[in-house]
C-alpha cells in the first residue's frame, strides 16, 4: 500500500500531506505518518514552517471509526495533536472538504488555519456516542466563545469556513480550490511577517463567564433524550473553564474512555455503518441509473405534496397531477407552505425558493403532461383498484424508459405493475410522512423490476438526501410489516392486562420518541382500521383479534384529528388518557373470558421487542430485507426506535438471541398463533450466532 502520509518541500516549507481515501480518516498508519513526518520537518534545519494538508476530497474527517473497540496503537491521536502543537516551527493547516472530529482536532493542534471557503468543520463525536477525545473540548473553547463551542460539541453541528473565520477558529479564508496552494501561500506570508508558533493551549477559555453550565446542562440533557455523550461532552467543556489545560485534557480523556466502553457507543457506531451499508445492493453494482431530472407526482395530498417538495428541494423539476383544478390548487398551496417552511428553517434561500416556484414546479389535471417525465411517482388513495387505474393511464402517456413508481405502503406492487405493459419499469418508492422531512425511503423491488430501475430508485434517494433501503414485495414491505406485527403484540399485551397508557409509558421510558398508541392517535386511528378491514377476509381464524381500536373508530374517534382516540386532545393541554378506552377494553376482556393480570414495564418491553425481532427475523429470512442491519436502519429512521439502542437487531444481539427466543417460547403458551418463533431466529440460536454475523 502507498504511504498514506508523505513529506515534500517547497523552499523552506515542509509539506506533510495525508492521502488515505475515501475520507482521510486518522487511522494508525496516518497517525504514525504524521508523527514521523512532523518530527522530520522539525529536525531539518532547512525547514522554517510546516504545512499539513490533505489530498482527495476532504481534510481528515476524523478518527478511523473502524479501529474503535480494537486495542489502541501508538501514537494516540491526543498525543499526536499535542506533538504538533508543541512544534518549535510554525505549523499551518490547510482545510478543505469536511474537517471533522479528530480532523478538526489535528487542525486545532496546528498554529494557523487556512480554509477553503467551501470547507465545513465540526465535532460530530456525540453522534457516535463519544466526545472529542483529542483535545477538542479543551482547544475549541480557547479559540471561539465557550457558549458556541459547547453548542457545536453537544449538537454535533457543522459550521461553514466563513462562520469559523468570524468566530476565530479559522485565521484565513481562501477562495480557491487547492488546499495545498492555499496553505503554501499562507505559510509564505506568515514567514514574511516573522510569525512564530502560536499555541491554542496557552489561551484562556473565551468568554467563559457568559455561560451558565447548570442551565445549559439541563437543556442538553433534555434534548439528548437518553444519550449520555452530549452531557459528558458538556462536562468536558466545563473543565476547559475551570482547570488548567493539562488537567482539562486528562478530564476529557477519562470522560472519553467511559463513553468509548459504553453500549451506547457500540449502538451508535453500528447505526453509522448500517446507514452506509444499505447503499450496497448486489443487483445494482455497476448498473447505471436512468435519468431523474424531471419527475411527475400523481396526487397532491400530504404525501404527494411532501414528495414533490422533497424533489424540488433536491433541484428536480416537478409536475404534479391532481384530478381537478380545485385539488391541484390545494396541492400547490401545500407545496408552497412546505417550501416557505424550509426558508423559515434556513434550509432554503429566498431567491432559490422564488426560482423553484417560478421555473421548476407546475400542477396539471392532464396526465398527458407526463409525456416527457423521466420518472413518475404515484401517491393516490391506498386502493388497488385506483392504483391500477392510474398505472394503466401512466403506461399510455409516459415515454419509453420512464420509471413508474408507486408510493403504496402495503399493496402488492407486482399486481400494480401488471396493470402496465412495462412491469420492468415499475417499482415501489415508499416515502414516510412528512416526505420532505423524513429521511427514510424504502425502494421496493418487484418480481420484474429491472436493475436499472432499482438503481434509479437509489439514485433518486441519494439526490433527495434520503436513506434508501432495498425491500422486497410483501404486505407492508420491511417497516410496516414489522409494525403490523408488533402492534398486534401490543394489542395482545393490552388484552392480557396492561392499559395502552402502561404500554406507552414503558416504551417511552425504553427510549421510543412516542408510545405506539400515541403514535396511532397521531397518524389517525382510521388508517389502521382501514388496513385491518382490508385484511379481514384473509385473516387466519386462529388469530385472536383485538377489536378495541375498531370500537373507538366506530364511535367516530380517530385520534388527534377528532380530538379523541386513546387520548383526549384539548387545545393547549397535555393529552390525557381517554377513560372510555379502559371501559371498552374491560368489556372486550370479559367477552373473551380473559382475566387481566398485572404486567410490569419490563415485561411490556420484552414482549414488544420479542415481537419486533421475531417478525424482523422473518423479514430477513424471507429475503424482504437484505441484511439485519437494513432492518435497524428502517426502524431507526422511520419508526422512532431509539438510535442509542442501535435498532432492534442490534438490541437483540446485545441482550442475546437466546433470551429473545426464550421469551417467545414463554409467550407461545399465552397465544400459540401470535408467537411462532421465526425459523431464522431458531437457526441462529442453534448455531450460537448473532444477527451481526449475517451483515457481511
Ligand atoms: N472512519 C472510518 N470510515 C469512515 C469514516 C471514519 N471516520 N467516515 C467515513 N467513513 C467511510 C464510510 O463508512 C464510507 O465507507 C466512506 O467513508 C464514505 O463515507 C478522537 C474519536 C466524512 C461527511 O464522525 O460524517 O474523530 O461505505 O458515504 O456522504 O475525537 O462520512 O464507502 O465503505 O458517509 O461523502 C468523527 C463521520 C470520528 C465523521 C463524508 N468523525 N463521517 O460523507 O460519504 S470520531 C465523524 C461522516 C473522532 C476523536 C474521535 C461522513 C463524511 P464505505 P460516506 P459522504
Amino acid at each position: 500500500m502507498e504511504d498514506p502520509v508523505t513529506i515534500t518541500r517547497e523552499a523552506n516549507i515542509a509539506i506533510v500531506e495525508v492521502n488515505n481515501p475515501p475520507v482521510n480518516a486518522a487511522s494508525h498508519a496516518v497517525r504514525l505518518g504524521l508523527q514521523l513526518n512532523v518530527k522530520e520537518a522539525e529536525a531539518n534545519p532547512e525547514v522554517e514552517a510546516i504545512l499539513i494538508c490533505c489530498a482527495g476530497r476532504t481534510f481528515i474527517a476524523g478518527a478511523d471509526i473502524k479501529e474503535f473497540g480494537k486495542p489502541p496503537q501508538d501514537p494516540s491521536l491526543p498525543d499526536l495533536v499535542n506533538q504538533i502543537e508543541a512544534s518549535t516551527k510554525p505549523v499551518i493547516v490547510a482545510i478543505h472538504g469536511t474537517a471533522l472530529g479528530g480532523g478538526l482536532e489535528v487542525a486545532m493542534g496546528g498554529h494557523y488555519r487556512v480554509a477553503l471557503t467551501s470547507a465545513k468543520m465540526g465535532l460530530p463525536e456525540v453522534n457516535l456516542g463519544i466526545l472529542p477525545g483529542a483535545g477538542g473540548t479543551q482547544r475549541l473553547p480557547r479559540l471561539i466563545p465557550v457558549a458556541k463551542a459547547a453548542e457545536m460539541i453537544t449538537s454535533a453541528g457543522m459550521i461553514s469556513a466563513k462562520e469559523g473565520h468570524e468566530l476565530g477558529l479559522i485565521d484565513r479564508l481562501d477562495e480557491g480550490d487547492d488546499p495545498r496552494a492555499a496553505g503554501l501561500a499562507y505559510a509564505k506570508d506568515l514567514l514574511a511577517e516573522g510569525a512564530g508558533p502560536s499555541r491554542t493551549s496557552d489561551n484562556a477559555a473565551k468568554d467563559a463567564d457568559a455561560v451558565d453550565f447548570d442551565a445549559l446542562r439541563a437543556k442538553v440533557k433534555k434534548s439528548a433524550r437518553g444519550i449520555m455523550a452530549p452531557v459528558k461532552a458538556l462536562d468536558a467543556v466545563e473543565g476547559a473553564t475551570t482547570m488548567p489545560f493539562a488537567e482539562g485534557l486528562k478530564n476529557e480523556r477519562a470522560l472519553f474512555t467511559e463513553l468509548l466502553e459504553s453500549d451506547q457507543r457500540a449502538a451508535l457506531i453500528h447505526a453509522f455503518f448500517a446507514e452506509r451499508s444499505v447503499a450496497k445492493v448486489k443487483e445494482i453494482e455497476g448498473v447505471a441509473p436512468r435519468p431523474t431530472d424531471k419527475i411527475g407526482v400523481v396526487g397532491g395530498g400530504t404525501m404527494g405534496a411532501g414528495i414533490a417538495t422533497s424533489a424540488l428541494l433536491a433541484g428536480i423539476d416537478v409536475t404534479l397531477a391532481e384530478r381537478d383544478d380545485d385539488a391541484a390548487n390545494k396541492a400547490r398551496a401545500t407545496v408552497e407552505k412546505n417550501l416557505a417552511g424550509a426558508v423559515k428553517r434556513g434550509k432554503l434561500a429566498q431567491a432559490k425558493h422564488d426560482a423553484i416556484l417560478a421555473n421548476a414546479f407546475r400542477t396539471t389535471t392532464d396526465y398527458a403532461d407526463f409525456g416527457e417525465r423521466d420518472l413518475v411517482i404515484e401517491a393516490v388513495f391506498e386502493s388497488m383498484e385506483v392504483k391500477r387505474e392510474v398505472f394503466g393511464q401512466l403506461d399510455a402517456v409516459c415515454k419509453p424508459g420512464a420509471v413508474l413508481a408507486t408510493n403504496t405502503s402495503y399493496l402488492d406492487i407486482n399486481e400494480i405493475a401488471a396493470a402496465t405493459k412495462r412491469p420492468g419499469d415499475v417499482l415501489g418508492l415508499h416515502f414516510f410522512s412528512p416526505a420532505h422531512v423524513m429521511k427514510l425511503l424504502e425502494v421496493v423491488v418487484a418480481d420484474q423490476t429491472d436493475p436499472t430501475v432499482t438503481a434509479t430508485g437509489f439514485a433518486l434517494g441519494k439526490k433527495m438526501k434520503k436513506i434508501a433501503v432495498r425491500a422486497g414485495v410483501c404486505d407492508g414491505f420491511i417497516g410496516n410489516r414489522i409494525l403490523s406485527h408488533y402492534q398486534k403484540a401490543n394489542f395482545a399485551t393490552v388484552l392480557a392486562g396492561a392499559s395502552p397508557f402502561d404500554v406507552d409509558r414503558a416504551l417511552t421510558n425504553f427510549g421510543l420518541a412516542m408510545g405506539p398508541f400515541a403514535v396511532s392517535d397521531l397518524a389517525g386511528l382510521d388508517i389502521g382500521w382501514a388496513n385491518r378491514k382490508r385484511l379481514a377476509e384473509t385473516r387466519d381464524p386462529r388469530e385472536t383479534y383485538a377489536a378495541f381500536a375498531d370500537k373507538l373508530c366506530e364511535q367516530g374517534h380517530f385520534g388527534r384529528k377528532t380530538g379523541k382516540g386513546f387520548y383526549i386532545y384539548e387545545e393547549g393541554e397535555k393529552p390525557q388518557p381517554n377513560p372510555e378506552v379502559e371501559e371498552i377494553i374491560a368489556a372486550e376482556r370479559a367477552e373473551k373470558g380473559i382475566t387481566p393480570r398485572q404486567i410490569s414495564d419490563e415485561e411490556i418491553v420484552d414482549r414488544y421487542m420479542a415481537a419486533m425481532v421475531n417478525e424482523a427475523a422473518r423479514v430477513v429470512g424471507d429475503g424482504i430485507a437484505q441484511r439485519p442491519s437494513d432492518v435497524d436502519v428502517v426502524l431507526l429512521n422511520g419508526y422512532g426506535f431509539p438510535r442509542w439502542r442501535g435498532g432492534p437487531m442490534h438490541y437483540a444481539d446485545t441482550v442475546g438471541l437466546a433470551k429473545i427466543l426464550n421469551d417467545i417460547g414463554v409467550l407461545q403458551k399465552e397465544d400459540d398463533f401470535l408467537w411462532q418463533p421465526a425459523p431464522l431466529l431458531k437457526q441462529l440460536v442453534e448455531e450460537d450466532r448473532n444477527f451481526a454475523s449475517l451483515n457481511g
